[in-house]
């Protein structure tokens, strides 16, 4: 439902992912925004949802988010390990003084956070003697459309399913999660959706 809410819209299961970082040696994520990947579907209209798998705090790498970075647009790939201050190199003066006041997600065992696809996260390597696992799952609007014509990065679509150009992207391997008109029925009531232009 909450998911519902942030789409405004019935979506699709995109993909999943799972997080490990090992006590004393998980490496870091350097910073990204979800959306960088997956320009070979549009338009974008994806939501992550973050669901941690143990507490997750500032000594065993919470995920952290870089506030008003959804507002930035698309930025290019820099590489997931290419080191956690490479983005620097990529921001203007303002970006960089949002993104030094970074703000941990620190959150319990089995609480769920949601991200937008152009919110910019990352997570730094796990020194302390925890694990911090968490499982990822990301929905798409369910008309999201295949745009894999003249996407780059061909190498990174063998990990998933044919997707054409310009077809809506429904097959088995990309299930509706939640159909809005059906699941709502008899809930008697609109339910509130949230708009995200105005944050
Ligand atoms: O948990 C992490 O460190 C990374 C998670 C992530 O990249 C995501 O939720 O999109």
């Amino acid at each position: 439902m909450a998911a519902y809410q942030l789409l405004g819209q019935s979506f699709s299961f995109f993909h999943n992912q799972l997080f490990c970082k090992p006590a004393e040696h998980g490496g870091e994520l350097a910073w990204l925004l979800d959306y960088s990947y997956w320009t070979f579907t549009k338009p974008m209209h994806h939501l992550t949802c973050w669901i941690g798998l143990n507490d997750a705090n500032i000594d065993n790498s919470c995920l952290y988010f870089v506030q008003g970075s959804h507002k930035w647009g698309l930025l290019p790939i820099i590489g997931l390990t290419c080191g956690m201050d490479a983005v620097r190199e990529i921001l203007s003066s303002e970006q960089v003084e949002a993104f030094d006041k970074r703000v941990p997600n620190e959150l319990l065992k089995g609480y769920t956070s949601f991200h937008y696809p152009l919110m910019m996260h990352g997570s730094y390597t796990n020194t302390s003697s925890r694990p911090r696992r968490a499982v990822v799952l990301n929905a798409m609007d369910y008309q999201t459309l295949g745009n894999t014509a003249d996407y780059e990065r061909k190498e990174a679509l063998k990990n998933f399913p044919d997707m054409p150009q310009d077809k809506i992207l429904d097959s088995q391997l990309f299930p509706l999660l939640f159909e809005g008109d059906k699941e709502l029925v008899g809930v008697g009531r609109e339910i509130p959706i949230i708009n995200i232009k105005e944050f």
